[in-house]
């Protein structure tokens, strides 16, 4: 059901909630152009504490990382507590007091590959680290935590266009009031550009692969499929040996540089499936993401069959 996958438009119900992505399970990749995306209107959201002059570069332009310290409040609660980050950089902060959240405004752009982690100052923060989408967009949430004192990290492949806001938080205050935070539960929150590295494939062929870590993506990429239909299909749940990957799949187009589909779950698995039967000639890229929150096993199967 389709409205069921929407975000919820408010900061803080976005956050908590956690909702999941939305999924277009059967439809094919030409059919998804929901004409709900805007510009994030970031100059809104500027925190002047935190401002810098290179708040919009380009990938063509150099990107000096800026570091920077958070600014309370930055809870998100409200539209006009919500700190600022530029990216490439750094965000020194402290989940402090107990239960603290704290939420920075960032400006993405489809295409992008984002290489977050999250380091904890001392043993006592377990990070968790969210980047979502507060326009309530088609852009799934994606996440990385890691356990008290470990680094947590998260790989973005930036789908969409969107309002997006980055929010750290001790990751058993997720879901509940945990009572995690105070002085010593400070980190810093890195970005940088990633390099994708996709594996080229043609159709039809089988792949495996396992995910690094709970927040990582594996990418694949095609070109063309010699005008015949197809069907990507990841085993994870369903393989032979099941792990415990609980897949997303979409597809994006690198010549358009557009998203075409995202799928959470095909029909009575938590596996994930995309087709078209009749597909534009371009180059694509296919992104495999964990939305599950047992990184016990990541390992799958994808298949990239032939209609
Ligand atoms: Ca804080
Ligand atoms: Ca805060
Ligand atoms: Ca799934």
């Amino acid at each position: 059901m389709r409205s069921a996958c929407l975000l919820a438009s408010g900061l803080v119900l976005s956050l908590l909630g956690a909702a999941a992505a939305c999924s277009d399970a059967s439809s094919p990749a030409s059919s998804d152009d929901a004409g709900t995306e805007t510009d994030a209107p970031s100059t809104t959201l500027k925190d002047s504490a935190t401002d810098t002059a290179i708040e919009d570069a380009g990938a063509d332009v150099e990107e000096t990382p800026t570091i920077a310290t958070e600014v309370e409040p930055n809870d998100g609660k409200v539209a006009t507590q919500i700190g600022t980050m530029a990216l490439p950089g750094t965000m020194n902060g402290v989940i402090d007091p107990v239960n603290d959240t704290d939420i920075f405004a960032i400006k993405l752009s489809p295409g992008d590959f984002w290489d977050w982690t999250a380091t904890p100052q001392s043993a006592d923060l377990a990070p968790h680290v969210i980047v979502f989408d507060t326009a309530g967009g088609l852009n799934p949430n994606v996440v990385g935590f890691a356990g008290a004192g470990q680094p947590a990290k998260l790989q973005h492949f930036v789908l969409r266009t969107g309002t997006f806001v980055v929010g750290m938080r001790d990751a058993r205050n997720v879901g509940a009031d945990g009572g995690k935070g105070g002085p010593t539960y400070g980190y810093a929150l890195t970005a940088k550009r990633g390099t994708a590295q996709p594996v080229s494939v043609t159709f039809p062929s089988t792949k495996t692969g396992k995910l690094a870590s709970v927040g990582s993506v594996d990418l694949y990429t095609f070109t063309g499929t010699g005008g015949k239909g197809w069907d990507i299909v990841i085993n994870a749940e369903r393989k032979a040996s099941p792990s415990t990957l609980d897949s997303r799949l979409s597809l994006f187009d690198l010549t358009a540089k557009k998203a075409i589909i995202t799928n959470d779950n095909a029909a009575g698995t938590t596996d994930s499936q995309i087709g078209s039967p009749d597909p534009a000639p371009s180059t694509y890229m296919v992104i495999v993401e964990n939305e599950g929150k047992n990184g016990a096993d990541l390992s799958y199967e994808i298949q990239f069959n032939s209609r």
